[in-house]
Order: structure tokens, then sequence, then C-alpha cells
């Protein structure tokens, strides 16, 4: 170790996340001094002797074996995160999806409850409601505002409440701090998916929550083209996560993945500058549009949760919900008459991107679910991007302008 890494080492927790993005977790020592984190990009590891790895599978000897178990690349993704959300540790995954069935399964067993946020992505409502349900797991979908739904959800055997805060797709908020306060001193974790904030913009464990979990494909990749999870703990659980449901049923992230991301945490601070200053635009231009029935925006102040912003979060981020005048197919008819903002599903890249929710991210939830949560067949989401924010509006006012056309026609 060479006495810059230790001043960095010394110095580290004092720096602000915008450092943070771009330094924590990079004490590499590359032979040749390599500025950008090296990408080892192989599968197993060569032991000295039979003996060392013997003593590595035992756990005797700190080291690598093989990329499903580690690998330093990964490492140091997962090093980078930990620190920006402030836990120990964390433990990257394949996507996702792959991080959040890691981070949930390895607490529960048949016979088991868990309650979750009724607004959530569509494929963590399949897995618990579900998937968990033929493993003997029950699921309570609870709207997580109202503390005493939340206490009546609980059980001796809950052992999980998990949520998802902005909730996907319509950017309902939970006060994280007072379910924490619900299940205090309870055997019960809580597991809070970031993947809408980013530690930048909202860090759940100063509210309680045991365990952070992110789609990493989204803002912290920021590029749209990786997909990746990453979950973040204490040493001690993460370390159960990995020798576990990350080592046992394999959704380990690749190591050139890890690679793109933490390329892409780098500018992590200054991307979330943008998207928000964009999406606060693109909000205040779909408010005042006479075509659009409803924005759903937790930075507008008539957002049912907007105190939220400046104590749990601080910003409302770059995803946008809005209803438009009239029915499902005039919902339709306006995505397909963008001209430059891709109908696609995902979220937190450059480009700007648009989908419709009741077909799409959420078509997993069944019609009477959605309809509980309040996802309507008339939603549009929108990914604010990084583009010129008078580009984007340019896009969405020809669109709303041609849909309204039709609507007038049809009515
Ligand atoms: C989408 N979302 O909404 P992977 N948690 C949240 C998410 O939004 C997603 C995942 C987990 C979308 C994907 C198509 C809050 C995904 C799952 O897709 O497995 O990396 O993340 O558009």
């Amino acid at each position: 170790m060479t006495a810059h890494h230790d001043k960095n080492n010394n110095n580290k927790k004092q720096w602000q996340l915008a450092t943070k993005v771009i330094h924590a977790g990079s004490g590499h020592d590359d032979p040749h001094g390599a500025l950008a984190s090296p990408l080892y990009q192989t599968s197993t590891f060569k032991f000295a002797d039979a003996d060392q790895g013997s003593a590595r599978f035992a756990g005797e000897e700190a080291g690598y074996i093989y990329s499903r178990l580690g690998n330093p690349t990964t490492h140091e993704l997962e090093t980078r995160v930990a620190e920006l959300e402030g836990y120990e540790a964390a433990a990257a995954a394949a996507t996702g999806m792959g991080a959040i069935a890691a981070c949930t399964m390895v607490f529960l067993r048949a016979g088991d409850h868990i309650v979750v946020s009724d607004a959530i992505y569509g494929c963590s409502f399949a897995l618990f409601s579900e998937l968990f349900e033929r493993f003997g797991v029950h699921a309570d979908f609870v709207d997580l505002n109202d503390t005493d739904a939340l206490q009546q959800s609980l059980q001796d055997n809950t052992r999980l409440v998990f949520l998802e805060t902005p909730a996907n797709p319509h950017l309902k908020l939970v006060d994280i701090a007072a379910v924490s306060q619900v299940i205090a001193g309870r055997d019960i974790r809580l597991i809070v998916d970031n993947t809408f904030m980013t530690p930048l913009l909202q860090q759940p464990k100063q509210q309680g929550a045991d365990l952070v979990v992110h789609s990493a494909t989204k803002f912290l990749n920021g590029h749209g083209d990786v997909v990746a999870g990453i979950v973040c703990g204490s040493a001690e659980d993460i370390a159960l996560i990995k020798g576990t449901t990350l080592k046992d049923m394999g959704a380990t992230i690749s190591p050139h993945d890890a690679w793109l991301i933490l390329r892409g945490l780098k500018t992590l601070d200054v991307r979330m500058q943008r998207h928000c200053e964009n999406a606060e635009k693109v909000a205040d231009f779909l408010v005042q549009h006479p075509g659009v029935r409803k924005v759903y925006y937790p930075g507008l102040a008539d957002h049912p949760h907007h105190h939220l912003i400046g104590t749990q979060m601080k910003h409302a981020g770059a995803v946008i919900a809005l209803e438009l005048e009239g029915d499902e197919a005039q919902a339709r008819y306006f995505l397909n008459q963008l001209q430059m903002i891709p109908l696609a599903v995902s979220l937190g890249d450059a480009e700007t991107l648009i989908q419709h929710p009741a077909s799409m991210t959420h078509s997993p939830y069944t019609p009477e679910a959605r309809q509980k949560a309040g996802i309507t067949d008339t939603l549009v989401r929108i990914a604010v991007g990084l583009e010129a924010a008078d580009d984007i509006i340019a896009d969405l006012q020809q669109a709303l302008t041609a849909s309204q056309q039709r609507w007038q026609q049809t009515a």
C-alpha cells in the first residue's frame, strides 16, 4: 500500500458524494499504475499450490477462487456503492431482479410472511406474489403510508418488509422512517429499492433500512448498455447473501459489466443534476398542457408526499408519470407520435425513454392488483434523460398536439 493510498483512506470518510462516486473503493494496486480500474475478465484464479486452494475454499485464507464467488473488478464496484449508500458492504448481481431475489430469499423459508409496498416494479411484484407463493412464502401488498394497515399486516412469521420509494411507475412515496418505526424491535428486515433515487438523492440507511437494493441497469450505470443489480447492507448480511443465494443460485455480475458501471458511476453526480433539472422543466411543461389530465411527480407542490423532499430525499428525481385526457387508445396514439424520444422500458439512461406501464413494465400485475395499486391503463411513464430540455419538451409538445387533435375528432 503506497503513502498515497493511505492518505486517501484516512480522508475518505469526509469525502462528499460527488468525490466518492469517483474515488471510493479505487484502492487497486495495478503494477503499471493504471488510472482506470483494471478489468479482471477472468472466470477463475490460479492457486500457488494445493494447500492454498484448499485454504481459500475453507475460508482460512483470503483471496480469489472463481468469479461467481468474487472478482477484483466486482469488488471495487461493491466497495464504491457500499460507501455511497453508507453501508459496510455490498454484493453485485447480474440484474436488479437477481439482486432482489438474492437479498430476500436468503432470509426466508417456507411458512414465512413478507410485507411489500402496494406499488412496485412489475417483476418484483411477480417474484413476491407468484414465485414466493410456490415456495410457501406469502406476501401481503400494503399501503405502507397507512400505519394502521402496516401494523395489522405484521404477523409473528413476518421476516421482511420490502418497499420502493419513489414507486415504479407512478412515483408514490413511502415514508421510510415511519415504516422503520412501526417494525422496530421485531425480527424483521427492512429492504428499500433505491433505484429511482440513487444514493446521491436518497440514502435509506439514514431512515432505518437494513438493506438497500438497486437495479444498477438504471442511473448507476447510466448508459443503457448493461443489466445489473447491487445490494448493500451489513458485512454479516452481505457475506450471507454472497455465500448462499448468490453463490448457489448464481446471479453474479459479469466483471465486464461491473467495470462499465464503475466507469458510469464517475459521472453520476453531474448526470443526476442534469436529469433532475430536465425533469423539473418537463414536469412544469406537462402541468400546464391542456391535453394532460394529471402529472405525477413528487417535485410538484400538489404531490401528496411532496413534504418528503428535503427530508427523506434531496430531489424528486427524473421519472415522471402522466395521464392524458382520453382513454387507453389515446395514450397509445400519443406514444406512437413521438419522434426523438424512444418508446422503450428502463430508465436512468442518457436518452429520455417513454413507456406504457399497464401493458409493459407492470403487465405482470393482474388487472385487479394494478387497479388497487393505482396503475391505470391511461398512465404513461417518462424517464427524463440528458438531452437539451427544450428538445425533450418540443417532442412531447408535438405528440401531445397531434393526440389532442385526434381526441377532439373522436370525442
Ligand atoms: C423499468 N425496471 O421499470 P433489472 N427495481 C426497480 C426497477 O425499476 C427495475 C428493477 C428493480 C424496469 C425494467 C424494464 C425499481 C426494473 C429490476 O431490470 O433486473 O436490472 O431491475 O423499466
